[in-house]
C-alpha cells in the first residue's frame, strides 16, 4: 500500500493537508509526534505527522487479508507504555497534557471522520447510534452525537446502554426544549396566536386547547379569528364556540383588532385562530405580520402536522418567522410512527416545543411537550407494522 506522510504544527492543519491532497474520503493510518528543527534545542518544535492512504490503495491492501491483519494484530499487540515504577509528579503531569492533547486530537479526528468514515463504536453505541438514524434524526446530527458520546463517556458509560440514552438525552434538551408553562395569574389576558399553513391543524388546535379540562378547558377562554378567507371556517368556528360556551370575535382588517381585543379583555386566555398561508404566498405571510402586529400576541406558535416531510417543515418554519413565531405546535402524531425527525424540524427552527397533538377528539387527545417525549421520539426505531390482511394488496395478477 502507497501511504502519504502530512507534518503540520497542529493536528488539525495535518488533516487539512490530508484533506487537500488525498481527498474527503482520504483515510487515516497513523498519527504521530514529531520533533523537527536543529541539534540545538531552543530551535525544536514538535509537530504532528499523519500517515494516510487512499481508500483504494487500502481497499488494495485489505485484499490481502491476512497479512494485513496480522500487521495490524502486532501494532496492537504492543504495550502502549513501559513499566516504569518510579514515576514522579513531573511524569504524571507531562502524562496528563498527553492525555488532554490526545482528546483534542481525537475530536480533531472525530470531526475528519464526521461524515463519511465512522471509526469502530463500542456495540451499545453503535445500537443507540443506528437507532437514532432509523427513528428519523438526522444521520450527520446522530452521528456528531455518537462521536461526542465517545469521546466524553467513560468505559463504563460506553458499554452501558442507559448511561449512553442518558448522555444522548441531556445533549438533545439543549435543543428540542419545552415551552415554559403559561403565567397562573396575569391582570391582562394571555394571548396565543396558532398560525401556519392551510390544514395544518390549526383550528382543530384551538378548539382542543379551549376545550380540554386539562389544557385551558376549566380557564375563561375567548376565541378571535382572522381566517375569514372562508365563509365555512368562520361558521365552524361559531358553531363550536356557541357550544362550547365561549365568546367570539371575527376580524377582518387589523385596524378592528384593538376593539376585538377590548371585548375580549375579561378573558384568562384569548386563542386567535388565523388563514393558513401557503410557503409560496409571502403576500399572505405579510398580510398575517400586520394581523400580529395589531394582535400582538404573548406566543405565536407555528403549528405544523408531523405527517409532513422533515425538510419541508423546516422550510415552512424559516417562512414563517416573518410571522414572529414564538413556539412550535405539532399536530397528526397520530399519522406516522416515527417521530425523531421532528428533531429536525424543532434544530432548524430554534424554537421551544409547546403541544403534541394526535387524533381529532377535542378532549384527551393534545399534551403539553415535556423531556419524555424526546425519549419516545428517538426509541421510535422498530420497524412500521404491517398492513392488516384486509387492506394488503392482493399480489396475485389480475390476468393469472
Ligand atoms: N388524524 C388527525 N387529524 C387531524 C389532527 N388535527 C387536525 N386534523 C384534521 O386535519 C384537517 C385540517 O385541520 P384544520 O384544523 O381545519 O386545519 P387548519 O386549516 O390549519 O385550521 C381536519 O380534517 C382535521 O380534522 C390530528 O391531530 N390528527
Ligand atoms: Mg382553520
Amino acid at each position: 500500500m502507497r501511504t502519504y506522510k502530512f507534518v503540520a504544527p497542529t493536528m488539525k492543519e495535518a488533516l487539512a493537508k490530508v484533506k487537500k491532497e488525498l481527498g474527503e474520503d482520504a483515510l487515516i493510518i497513523k498519527s504521530e509526534k514529531v520533533t523537527a528543527g536543529g541539534a540545538l534545542a531552543f530551535s525544536k518544535r514538535e509537530l504532528i505527522e499523519i500517515t494516510a492512504s487512499t481508500p483504494e490503495e487500502v481497499k488494495a491492501d485489505l485484499q490481502g487479508g491476512p497479512e494485513f491483519a496480522a500487521t495490524f494484530e502486532r501494532a496492537l499487540s504492543q504495550p502502549s507504555m513501559p513499566e516504569n515504577p518510579t514515576r514522579n509528579d513531573a511524569d504524571i503531569s507531562h502524562l496528563t497534557n498527553e492525555v488532554s492533547r490526545l482528546r483534542e486530537d481525537l475530536v480533531e479526528i472525530g470531526k475528519y471522520f464526521r461524515y463519511n468514515n465512522l471509526p469502530i463504536m463500542p456495540r451499545e453505541l453503535t445500537r443507540l447510534w443506528e437507532g437514532l438514524g432509523k427513528s428519523g434524526m438526522d444521520g450527520r446530527w446522530a452521528t456528531d452525537m455518537a462521536q461526542e458520546a465517545l469521546i466524553q463517556l467513560a468505559a463504563e458509560e460506553l458499554i452501558s446502554p442507559a448511561a449512553i440514552e442518558q448522555y444522548v438525552l441531556s445533549r438533545l434538551s439543549r435543543v428540542v426544549k419545552p415551552a415554559p408553562q403559561l403565567p397562573l395569574r396575569r391582570a391582562s389576558a394571555y394571548k396565543i396566536a396558532l398560525v401556519g399553513t392551510p390544514g395544518a391543524g390549526k383550528t382543530t388546535l384551538l378548539q382542543k386547547l379551549a376545550s380540554d379540562p386539562q389544557i385551558y378547558g376549566k380557564r375563561k377562554v375567548g376565541l378571535l379569528s382572522i381566517d375569514t378567507h372562508r365563509m365555512a371556517a368562520v361558521e365552524q368556528l361559531r358553531a363550536f364556540a356557541r357550544i362550547a360556551g365561549v365568546p367570539l370575535e371575527v376580524v377582518f382588517q387589523p385596524e378592528q383588532c384593538a376593539d376585538a381585543l377590548r371585548r375580549l379583555a375579561a378573558c384568562e386566555v384569548i386563542l386567535m385562530d388565523t388563514f393558513g398561508c401557503s410557503v409560496s404566498e409571502p403576500h399572505r405571510l405579510l398580510e398575517l405580520r400586520q394581523f400580529m402586529d395589531s394582535l400582538d400576541p404573548d406566543e405565536v406558535h407555528l403549528v405544523m402536522n408531523a405527517s409532513v416531510r422533515d425538510e419541508d417543515l423546516v422550510h415552512t418554519s424559516r417562512c414563517f418567522r416573518e410571522a414572529g413565531t414564538t413556539h412550535l405546535s405539532f399536530t397528526r402524531l397520530d399519522e406516522s410512527l416515527r417521530h425523531g425527525f421532528l428533531l429536525n424540524v424543532v434544530k432548524a427552527a430554534e424554537r421551544p416545543v409547546a403541544w403534541l397533538s394526535r387524533g381529532q377528539g377535542f378532549v384527551g387527545c393534545t399534551e403539553r411537550f415535556t423531556p419524555e417525549h424526546l425519549r419516545l421520539w428517538i426509541a421510535h426505531s422498530e420497524p412500521l407494522p404491517e398492513p392488516s390482511p384486509e387492506i394488503r394488496l392482493d399480489p396475485t395478477p389480475v390476468n393469472a
